[in-house]
């Protein structure tokens, strides 16, 4: 491991660069599943990577890190500050929140459930939480893929950013009282007709894991994911308003242009919860996803859930609290981002989890800080082939799409 050189102001470390000299075949050895497909990953991109954090810096970011596990190897960088007030080098090593990253661990133990046979996919959600919800069409499949209807209760909650944030700020939620506030509108659509991006689903999916576990949803994401696989920077930070260790601190864009960033680090994030509450680190995101698209977390019956998709985007679609995101290269990469307020987090990973990506910004509702964090994907994917066109290659991914010609938005 080479030693970091930490500069404020400046990418702060690099460590290891075999990376670039390891074969993309050799697949980690404990990988139940073969690297299918990631023999034929470009080298990624390390200069491109570094000229992308240094664009989201140069765009409000006071922050930006990324880590990149393959084979064995890291690499990781980091540009900025953890903390505007102290000027601390923000690093690797700085926890943050990950946002809806979030929804990941909240349907691998369902999908755990699932393999135990306490929860089947296409049952109705009411089976198990009696009378929750409105229309017993329902079904628990539709609330991991975003195709319940159910209307998102954040899009009213955060209309306006920093009003918004600061009303819910220092608020303890019960599910049913985030649950009760999407129900007072309409419903988007008829269960499993399109797909619709909503909180709402995933603190169904949190209240589901307590009623068949009779635990918390911190309990379960400690027993079945954060100790097996030993991620000592992860946790479930609900309702305390504090994130434990060193942390990065998050800053918030205000919407009016020009306005000071607001610390927004000190929150419950109990709008969140089981939809988006997890505080970790690159390296425990990676570790994650190795383990999870590697086959070690769920049986491969239900990993293969998991990966059924629907549209949900241009270039994107999502499974079951997994999204796919399909790159400029034709390389396809799975995980999930995440907004909290004074963080935006990118966890994806390649087919089996042979070479994984996890990056975050301590900025949020910055647009176009976001784009250039999602161009970071297209670095560490497609290499300095990130600018070809598209379908001028030979990687195109094929796959499964449950739902052909289906509603996207
Ligand atoms: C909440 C508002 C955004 C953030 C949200 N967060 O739904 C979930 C999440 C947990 O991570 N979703 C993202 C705020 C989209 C994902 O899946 O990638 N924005 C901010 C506003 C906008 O308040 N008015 O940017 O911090």
């Amino acid at each position: 491991m080479v030693s970091a050189t930490a500069r404020r102001g400046t990418v702060v470390g690099a460590v290891l660069l075999s990376l670039l000299a390891v074969p993309a075949h050799a697949a980690a050895p404990s990988d139940s599943t073969p690297a299918t497909g990631e023999a034929a990953l470009p080298k990624p991109d390390l200069d491109g990577l570094r000229a992308d954090l240094r664009t989201a810096r140069r765009q409000g970011a006071p922050g930006a890190a990324v880590r990149i596990d393959a084979q064995g190897s890291t690499f990781r960088t980091a540009t900025g500050v953890a903390d505007r007030a102290t000027g601390r080098a923000l690093g690797n090593a700085d926890r943050f929140r990950i946002g809806s990253v979030t929804k990941i661990f909240t349907a691998t133990v369902l999908l755990q459930l699932a393999d135990e046979k306490k929860l089947r996919l296409d049952a109705p959600v009411n089976r198990y939480l009696p009378g929750l919800l409105p229309d017993d069409r329902i079904t628990v499949r539709h609330v991991l893929s975003h195709r319940s209807g159910l209307y998102d209760y954040t899009n009213d909650m955060f209309a306006r950013t920093v009003p918004g944030f600061e009303a819910v700020r220092d608020k303890v939620f019960t599910y049913r009282q985030l649950v009760d506030r999407s129900l007072r509108r309409p419903r988007t659509s008829s269960p499993g007709a399109v797909y619709s991006y909503s909180n709402t689903n995933f603190v169904v999916a949190g209240m589901l894991v307590e009623k068949l576990t009779g635990h918390s949803v911190r309990t379960e994401y400690q027993d079945r994911i954060i100790e097996p696989l030993k991620l000592s920077d992860t946790f479930y930070a609900h309702p305390s308003t504090r994130i434990p260790g060193r942390h990065a601190r998050g800053y918030l864009t205000p919407d009016q242009a020009g306005a000071p960033l607001v610390d927004a680090t000190r929150q419950t994030a109990s709008w969140a919860q089981s939809a988006g509450a997890i505080v970790s680190t690159t390296r425990d995101l990676n570790t994650f996803l190795r383990a999870l698209l590697g086959g070690r977390l769920t049986s491969a019956a239900q990993l293969a859930q998991m990966r059924r998709w629907v549209p949900a985007g241009a270039n994107q679609a999502y499974g079951l609290g997994l999204r796919r995101r399909d790159l400029s290269c034709g390389v396809s990469v799975y995980g999930h981002t995440g907004a909290v307020q004074g963080y935006y987090t990118y966890a994806f990973a390649s087919k089996n989890g042979g070479r994984s990506l996890a990056a975050f910004v301590n900025t949020s509702n910055n647009g176009t800080v976001h784009a250039t964090m999602l161009g970071a994907l297209d670095s560490a994917f497609c290499g300095k082939r990130a600018k070809a066109p598209r379908g001028r290659t030979a990687l195109v991914e094929r796959h499964e799409d449950i739902a052909p010609g289906i509603a996207r938005n």
